[in-house]
């Protein structure tokens, strides 16, 4: 009854507001023009809804949009995460896989909002959410020290950052939309600022960082982090490319070295596809314009994760 075979729900997200770069927002149409949906169809058998849309949600865009507790475009990337909450909701209720092509990491705060809700609903539990990514992104607005939202997702979704003002930006997320920080699970951290060590420390947040990963490998990592969420709880894959080592996937706003390779982001998705209980995907932070070399094989090695993600095996 979570899902419904092999139905799955496609959003195209084009939104770059969370961050200063321009270029995510062209990532979709390029994950698309390099074959993802036709392999998806073709080799993986999916049925896929997809509205042909690169969603920009331009007519929503406010014209003023100064800072509001120190974060950057609050009003753009509020109205963006809002709609994609909706539109990602009605693909889950409906038992659907969700795969969302981004965008920045902010469009996770409409994502796993969406399925969380969704999720509640049809089973009455609590999802569980694995965050791949060099980055922890729980950084609350008051600490935050880039103002930029795509550093951000984790504290609104949990509800750290909490918004009491229902009319001010992010107001529109409520309990139902809410993730819980003990079914959160990180892997490949490299990059963590002060203020979110603390974060993590302080709430006892599960994280596997490219130490642990260096130290057991990945395979018992993959074993721990799915030991932790526990079997038969529905999981939100959100994983954003810089995860992966700039070697295999240089075209990205804040490439860190030192990261995962890609068998390494192809097993995390291979084994979180076999728990047969992944409800949904984000693919985010691919920037097909940071490098004019890198960027066809940054797109590819995002096509690859999505493909593990979605049950292609090696035998
Ligand atoms: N933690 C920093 C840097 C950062 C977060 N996510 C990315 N970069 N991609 C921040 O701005 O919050
Ligand atoms: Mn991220
Ligand atoms: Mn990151």
């Amino acid at each position: 009854f979570l899902k419904n075979g092999h139905e799955l729900g496609l959003v195209a997200v084009g939104f770059s507001g969370g961050q200063c770069k321009p270029g995510v927002d062209a990532a979709p149409m390029a994950l698309i023009e390099s074959g993802l949906v036709s392999q998806l169809k073709a080799d993986l058998e999916y049925d896929i809804h997809f509205d042909d849309q690169v969603h920009v949600y331009t007519e929503q865009m406010p014209k003023d949009d100064p800072d509001y507790r120190g974060m950057k475009k609050p009003r753009a990337v509020c109205a963006v995460t809002k709609q994609l909450s909706n539109q990602v909701y009605e693909h889950a209720k409906q038992g659907r896989f969700v795969l969302t092509l981004g965008g920045d990491h902010s469009i996770a705060i409409g994502t796993i909002s969406g399925t969380a809700k969704a999720v509640r609903e049809r089973t009455g539990r609590d999802m569980a959410v694995i965050w791949v990514d060099a980055h922890a992104d729980i950084n609350t607005p008051e600490v935050s020290g880039s103002g930029n939202i795509h550093g951000m997702p984790v504290a609104f979704l949990t509800g750290l950052a909490s918004e009491p003002e229902p009319t001010k930006p992010f107001g529109w997320i409520s309990d139902e939309h809410k993730i819980s920080v003990k079914k959160l699970v990180y892997i490949g951290l490299r990059d963590v600022d002060r203020a979110e060590k603390k974060i993590l420390r302080e709430q006892g947040i599960k994280a596997f960082s490219m130490h642990d990963i260096d130290r057991h490998g990945i395979g018992r990592v993959m074993d721990m982090a799915l030991g932790w969420i526990g079997s038969d709880t529905p999981i939100h894959l959100s994983f954003d490319i810089d995860a992966l080592d700039p070697m295999w996937a240089p075209s990205t706003g804040t490439a860190v070295r030192g990261g995962l390779t890609l068998r390494e982001g192809d097993f995390i998705a291979e084994c979180v596809h076999e728990t047969g209980s992944l409800v949904a995907l984000d693919l985010v932070e691919v920037n097909p314009s940071l490098e004019e070399q890198g960027a066809a094989e940054t797109v590819r090695a995002g096509v690859s994760i999505v493909r593990c993600a979605l049950g292609d095996t090696l035998l």
